[in-house]
């Protein structure tokens, strides 16, 4: 019986000696199950190798730019749950199933990508390529996770189109074409399979240097001047691993922004690390310049101190999860670079309370099975007070704000493995009733892991409610690019003073953390007394 596992190359559809891209784990560190520990690299696809369970990585056996093949040990896995006495054998099955689906996709993205189909059309469109999806190795469609290419965007062979997930990797299908977009035909969300045409291509009639005026033909003599694509932004398609697409999209980095250092130009994890920590430094110098001083990062901290905690008592070690790390980052930065301001009230919602409990008894009678919160009120109420002060649904950029015109309201989900924040979108055209729904299906989809990276974003204001738990008020952090933010407490009921007269009224704690570079004090409280009059009296929604 060992502790250990050996983690080896898969079957890879018959291939031998791939290059590692990119080793994505170090020794001593620890690994969840189907977290990637390597990247390899065929000529027509890219792959994680998934760790088929968790454990600490003891060694490594190979590093960036070897070469593996099926077999090849890639590392040594301490497992998580040795004590369980789990035999040798069985753990080494369980390796092979988990990375079978994966390598089933590998070969065929591989194999299937050289029969992307091409078919051109009918001679009035005889410059356009049409691009249809290979097949994937499975009959069932797949969810689009991410588009890469963008109309107008120069696509070399190679040059990943869009990526797709399956229930155990994340497969890009690479263009075995070159041309310039016209057009996108899916979606991401979209379910697609094989034979689905995903984009048509304006054909490049050239070899190696694409030329756009040659296959966009044009009247005006200027615009037919010749245009190197390899030169133009628009051109540039980022290469990099699925894993490393995943974390800039969960980031909210734009990948073309990082110079890649792997071979190509690959954008690596750790450019996605380092641009991550440039771009907060960044900020605090251009923050510390704009009021004159010249020192920066912060000079007079300590830095962080080192203790022995085994001198004081026992203790145990564990790594904080990957959700942790990602809203730990995001976190520091919005807390450094937003200077926010917090208002605290108390808003009288006796009569939302009575309406809420008589309803949900209504709807608990008549056999429904949605149960309405407080929040589903606050969400669809905030909408009404952003729609009020458009100030609050912007976003700073640059020296510019964005007035968004849509109203995707996000709240703070408390899962096992940390904080998500699911966003309700187009909450103005959705009833209360149904937004209780959303909050109760985006919930149990971030607790079970199961939210898609759309499923959080396009957020324009957000909630942080502990009113299921307990306390009263809170400082939450504001949401970057959002500006800001509401934490809701636990509503009690409290002796209130009302015309003289002490009456018990249900009481809602409600805190607004707001970007003080954006909103000032005046139009923040309006904003915190317009809500909480809504919430006291909803016939105000009705004006
Ligand atoms: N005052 C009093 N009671 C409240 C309340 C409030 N403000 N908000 C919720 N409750 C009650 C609900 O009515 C429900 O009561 P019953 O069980 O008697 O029906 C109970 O508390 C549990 O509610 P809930 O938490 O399941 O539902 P929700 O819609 O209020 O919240 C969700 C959903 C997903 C936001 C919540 O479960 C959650 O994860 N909250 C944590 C958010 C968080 O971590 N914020 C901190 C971020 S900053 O670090």
């Amino acid at each position: 019986m060992s502790q250990t596992i050996e983690i080896k190359v898969p079957d890879v559809g018959g291939h031998s000696d791939l290059p590692v891209i990119e080793v994505l784990v170090s020794e001593g560190e620890y690994v969840e199950a189907e977290q990637a520990l390597v990247t390899l690299e065929s000529d027509k696809a890219t792959i994680d190798v998934p760790c088929p369970q968790a454990g600490v990585v003891q060694s490594l056996n190979v590093k960036s730019g070897d070469k593996v093949s099926e077999g090849t040990v890639l590392l040594v896995l301490v497992e998580k749950k040795f004590t369980n006495s789990i035999p040798d054998m069985m753990t080494q099955s369980d390796a092979n199933e988990a990375s079978e689906n994966i390598l089933k996709k590998f070969e065929h993205s591989h194999d299937q990508s050289k029969k992307i189909q091409i078919n051109q059309s009918d001679e009035s469109e005889s410059s356009l390529i049409k691009v249809s999806l290979p097949d994937i190795g499975t009959l069932d469609s797949l969810p689009v996770v991410e588009i890469f290419a963008k109309v107008g965007d120069t696509i070399r062979i190679d040059d990943p189109i869009l990526s797709l997930e399956s229930e155990k990797s994340t497969i890009d299908v690479p263009s075995i074409h070159e041309g310039i977009v016209k057009e996108i035909t899916v979606k991401v969300g979209e379910r697609i399979a094989k034979g689905k045409t995903i984009a048509i291509f304006a054909k490049s009639c050239s070899g190696d240097t694409i030329k756009q005026e040659v296959c966009v033909p044009s009247h005006n003599s200027e615009d037919s001047e010749e245009i190197d694509a390899s030169k133009s932004s628009t051109a540039l398609v980022v290469h990099a691993s699925p894993s490393v697409r995943k974390l800039a999209r969960e980031l909210g980095i734009d990948l073309r922004k990082i110079k890649g250092s792997g071979p190509r130009g690959r954008v690596l994890h750790e450019d996605v690390h380092s641009y991550l920590k440039k771009s907060s430094v960044c900020y605090e110098e251009r923050a510390y310049n704009k009021s004159g001083s010249r020192e920066s990062h912060f000079p007079d901290i300590l830095p962080w101190p080192e203790v022995d905690f085994k001198k004081f008592g026992p203790c145990r070690r564990e790594p904080l999860s990957r959700i942790q790390n990602i809203s730990g980052a995001n976190l520091h930065r919005n807390w450094i670079s937003i200077p926010h301001v917090t208002a605290h009230d108390d808003v009288d919602i006796t009569d939302l309370e009575n309406f809420r409990v008589e309803k949900n008894k209504y709807i608990a009678l008549s056999g429904g099975k949605v149960k309405l919160t407080t929040l589903a009120f606050i969400i669809k109420i905030s909408a009404f007070a952003l729609k009020q002060f458009p100030v609050f649904n912007s976003s700073l950029v640059g020296k510019e704000l964005i007035f968004k015109e849509y109203f995707n309201i996000g709240f703070a989900t408390d899962t096992e493995n940390g904080l998500v924040v699911p966003v309700i979108r187009a909450v103005d055209k959705k009833g209360i009733l149904d937004i209780a729904k959303e909050i109760a299906d985006l919930a149990k989809r971030a607790r079970d892991g199961q939210l898609k990276a759309e499923d959080m974003q396009g957020g324009c204001f957000s909630i942080s409610s502990l009113g299921g738990i307990g306390g009263r008020y809170f400082s939450p952090i504001i949401n970057a690019p959002e500006v800001a933010i509401i934490g809701v407490g636990r509503g009690t009921y409290r002796p209130v003073y009302i015309d003289g007269e002490l009456r018990k009224r249900f009481m809602l704690p409600l805190s607004l953390s707001y970007d003080h570079r954006v909103i000032d004090g005046a139009t923040a409280a309006r904003f915190h007394k317009y809500l909480s009059e809504l919430l006291s009296d909803l016939r105000g929604c009705l004006l």
